[in-house]
């Protein structure tokens, strides 16, 4: 059966993967956003389904402060014996830690914290019922992925850790998850970094704490750093699971870079059929290449997708799909009878703290945002493309005037164009690699107020090292705004 990849588009990086009888569940890393870590599920493993999320309290998620790509890293999911498990690293707050829950969907227990460090942490269960953690914590100096046998609901570390791999070589080896299949251990991870050396590579042996010292003789067994022509880059960070049919799948993180050597809708998660070969290796996908069009013997019929996001706010809650940046104060939100109220604060969307500011993953490259609305008492309101404090595009609604301000790290532009009255729509659309920016009174006409290149919100372009995606949000400044149909249409 054919499919598309992405299978799940837009910043959704480090997918980890389990499978409880014919259901699958996947999540992502979340970095500085709230809530925490997606839970998405997929019975056709194309089709994926938000249907909750991990970290949902500020007391399992504190953001306080995150600094931009800091706070929550890759994640691992887990089910036995009836309890699904979640490891991730708070890199803001606390370190490693682990979750549990009866429903995927929520509610997550309150975090049992890891003494061990590193990130990446990662869960495994050998057929006795010992559980057994990783990370790449290095040891004695060395940089490697670490393990021992942990009490999963107290994150009690029941032996030392002990060395399990540097890798084959490349920087960064992380992102280990332990498999048994047949005889053998298999330890998988990344390493090379997330960016274009990234890669995947995978060990055996005959214990579940190694010695790992079998490298796959096709290591890497994923990864497009030697080509560079590919429209699908930097795969690497992956889970190799079965389905209820036996067949393999690797799930990956990569990114779609549609200017060149730039990447602007964050690392995405990508699907791939796997095969073994008589020596009990794995084989991905095209000989260790993925595709954006691929084969695979899916576990169900494949829908079409669509990666649309539309909201009416019909609905008191908050729709799933938004997030947030940093724990919300929630009071400042309100949906419902068509419409969203946002209570702007003195934090604006500089301030490394919680600004007024509802988010939403954008999905694909060629794209059109509406929104209007009317500002009360709010200073400025708007909608904005943020990729975080430093980068963003926002167009927004002030006293006498529509402005558009291109952030790039402390080298603003700004539009100023008059406008008289308190209710705008407003629209970004796409064209030659760059976003347009537009405003009308009545809905009808549209003025331009500027442009602004993709490659200003590109990952490769920020000034420290970032892991995340371009969002779309609304906001409020100083006051109140009222915000009517929000949608986002992919071309
Ligand atoms: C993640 C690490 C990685 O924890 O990037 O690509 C880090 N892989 O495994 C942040 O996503």
């Amino acid at each position: 059966m054919k499919y598309a990849n992405p299978v799940i588009r837009g910043f959704n990086p480090d997918p980890s993967v389990c499978r409880v009888g014919e259901d699958f569940y996947l999540v992502t890393s979340t970095f500085e956003f709230f809530p925490g870590v997606p839970v998405y599920h997929s019975k056709n493993l194309v089709n994926w389904t938000l249907v909750g999320h991990c970290l949902t309290k500020d007391s399992q998620l504190p953001l306080e402060k995150a600094s931009p790509s800091a706070g929550i890293y890759a994640p691992t999911i887990r089910w036995h014996d009836g309890l699904f498990y979640m490891t991730t690293t708070n890199c803001s707050a606390g370190g490693n830690f682990i979750v549990h829950a009866k429903d995927p969907a929520g509610e997550w227990s309150e975090p049992a914290y890891v003494a061990q460090g590193g990130i990446d942490p990662s869960l495994f269960w050998d057929d006795d019922g010992a559980c057994y953690f990783c990370s790449n914590a290095g040891l004695d100096g060395r940089a490697g992925i670490v393990g021992c046998r942990i009490d999963p609901i107290t994150g009690e570390m029941l032996s030392p850790g002990v060395f399990l791999t540097a890798g084959s070589g490349g920087r960064y080896c992380e992102a280990p998850h332990i498999y048994k299949r047949g005889e053998y251990y298999y330890l998988m991870t990344a390493e090379g970094g997330t960016e274009y050396g990234h890669m995947v590579t995978l060990f055996r042996g005959r214990s579940p704490l190694g010695p790992y010292d079998e490298a796959c003789p096709h290591n890497p067994i994923l990864t497009h750093r030697d080509d560079g022509l590919s429209p699908i880059q930097c795969t690497g960070h992956a889970e190799l699971f079965d389905d209820q049919n036996g067949n393999s799948w690797l799930a990956c993180l990569g990114t779609r870079p549609f200017i060149n050597m730039l990447h602007h809708l964050g690392r995405e998660t990508f699907l791939s059929p796997v095969v073994w070969n008589d020596e009990g290796w794995p084989v991905v996908g095209n000989g260790g290449r993925i595709a954006p069009e691929m084969d695979g013997p899916l576990p169900g019929e494949p829908e079409k997708a669509s990666f649309d996001f539309a909201d009416d706010f019909t609905s008191d809650e908050i729709k799933p799909g938004w997030v947030w940046v940093r724990n919300p104060h929630r009071e400042n939100y309100r949906s419902g009878g068509g419409e969203l109220v946002l209570a702007g604060t003195q934090v604006s969307l500089n301030d490394q703290d919680s600004p007024t500011l509802l988010l939403t993953r954008q999905t694909g490259a060629e794209v059109q945002f509406d929104v209007s609305l009317t500002r009360d008492g709010a200073r400025e309101a708007g909608l904005v493309l943020y990729y975080n404090m430093d980068y963003y595009y926002a167009l927004s609604l002030r006293e006498g005037e529509i402005v558009l301000c291109r952030r790039q790290h402390g080298f603003d532009s700004d539009v100023h164009i008059p406008f008289e009255g308190n209710a705008a729509f407003l629209r970004i659309t796409t064209g030659n690699q760059s976003y347009r920016f537009w405003y009308s009174a009545d809905g009808q006409e549209y003025a331009p107020v500027g442009e602004a290149a993709w490659a200003g919100l590109a990952t490769e372009i920020t000034r420290t090292v970032s892991f995340t995606g371009t969002m779309a949000g609304l906001y409020a400044v100083d006051g109140e705004s009222r915000f009517r149909g929000f949608s986002m249409e992919l071309a």
